[in-house]
């Protein structure tokens, strides 16, 4: 048989370092020619007791959604399987196990097989376990809650399917994926990260008509065990040193000078399969939701944005005569320049802040 099977275990813990940057592909077939799908669907069948639960099927289908969403032609589709039986047998399915083996030692585990460079099956099996299902910041363990959020869990593992490596080099869903996060004010938005998107593009061309710019307050930390960690992206003054701040609710909170400058860590992505030329601007606001109603404080005005992912921080005057509580926000695409997939991304608070 030319088919081999590998298993690609989920993040359990934190362990030892390496460096790398940018999405990861599998060359281990042929060192010219990534392994992927030779064609660009693929549906996976889920097991129909996992289908049945509301919960289960809901995550799943935002992560499919999630998966969806990227700038090349892949498309995961999910179903309910016809059978319960799950293994080597010509079809993709998922299912929830507490089989430790099958899970490969971890809380997720997708099993691959290959015929050259070609997948022809992929498995995913996930920990029947409790948790975040809902995207309520309230539940999910990034933010007050107790629970990792079962989407995130479910869009990393659909990457392996879609034939993504893990990412330790930049803010990635290939890596600690349960921080890949668009927040508002009490829900959370799991989503595929631009640079894993950039890989699917290499694998399964582009599809051009798809355009996307967002802005998030999550961005890379660090490597460790090949995965990439990720932070809430902080504040600096003009001398690099991070002001007096405190966790609220596992949020940062920053108290900040008014008349002064202060650098703002933020997260641009543009999801698209083209480069993007946007303005960006970095507003106050009285409260989590940040729209363009919001009080401007600084304008950086036709930045190129390549495809991917990059961290900026973003020097903005606080006026002297700022008082009090405020959540400062980021804002890509200001003028509405740009007509995208979803208009709802644009915005994000960065931190809660009390100007004074
Ligand atoms: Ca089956
Ligand atoms: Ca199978
Ligand atoms: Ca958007
Ligand atoms: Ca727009
Ligand atoms: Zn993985």
């Amino acid at each position: 048989m030319s088919i081999r099977h590998i298993t690609l275990a989920a993040l359990a813990t934190l362990a030892a370092a390496q460096s790398a940057s940018a999405y990861e592909l599998d060359y281990s077939g042929d060192p010219f020619v990534p392994r992927a799908w030779p064609g660009t669907s693929v549906t996976l069948n889920v097991n129909p007791s996992d289908w049945a639960s509301s919960t289960r099927r809901g995550a799943i289908e935002d992560a499919a959604d999630a998966i969806f969403e990227n700038p090349s032609m892949l498309v995961i589709n999910v179903q309910e399987d016809d059978d319960s039986s799950i293994g080597p047998n010509d079809e993709n399915e998922l299912t929830f196990t507490s089989n430790s083996a099958l899970l490969c030692g971890g809380p997720a585990c997708t099993h691959l097989w290959y015929s050259g460079v070609n997948i022809v099956e992929a498995d995913i099996y996930i920990l029947n376990d409790t948790y975040s299902v809902g995207n309520t910041k309230s539940d999910n363990w990034s933010y007050a809650g107790n629970h990792r959020s079962l989407q995130t869990m479910i869009i990393h593992e659909l990457g392996h399917v879609a034939g993504l490596m893990h990412e330790d080099g930049n803010y990635s869903v290939m890596g600690q994926d349960w921080n890949v996060l668009h927040a508002g004010a009490s829900d959370v938005t799991p989503y595929l990260d631009a640079d894993s998107g950039r890989g699917l593009k290499e694998l399964y061309g582009a599809w051009t008509e798809y355009v996307d710019l967002s802005v998030s307050h999550w961005g890379y930390l660090g490597s460790s065990g090949g995965y990439s960690t990720h932070e809430r992206n902080i504040v600096e003054d003009t001398w690099g040193v991070q002001p007096w701040h405190t966790m609220v609710s596992r949020e940062p909170y920053y108290v900040l000078d008014a008349g002064e400058v202060y650098r703002f860590e933020t997260t641009l992505e543009n999801k698209s399969s083209t480069a993007q030329t946007v303005d960006i601007v970095i507003v106050a606001s009285t409260d989590e939701t940040i729209t363009t109603a919001d009080t401007e404080l600084e304008r950086f005005e036709n930045w190129r944005l390549s495809p991917g992912v990059v961290e900026h921080m973003l020097p903005t005057y606080l006026p002297e005569d700022m008082n009090g509580h405020y959540y400062i926000g980021a804002i890509i695409d200001a003028d509405g320049d740009v007509s995208e997939w979803d208009e709802t991304n644009n915005g994000q608070y960065l931190v809660e802040t009390y100007i004074w």
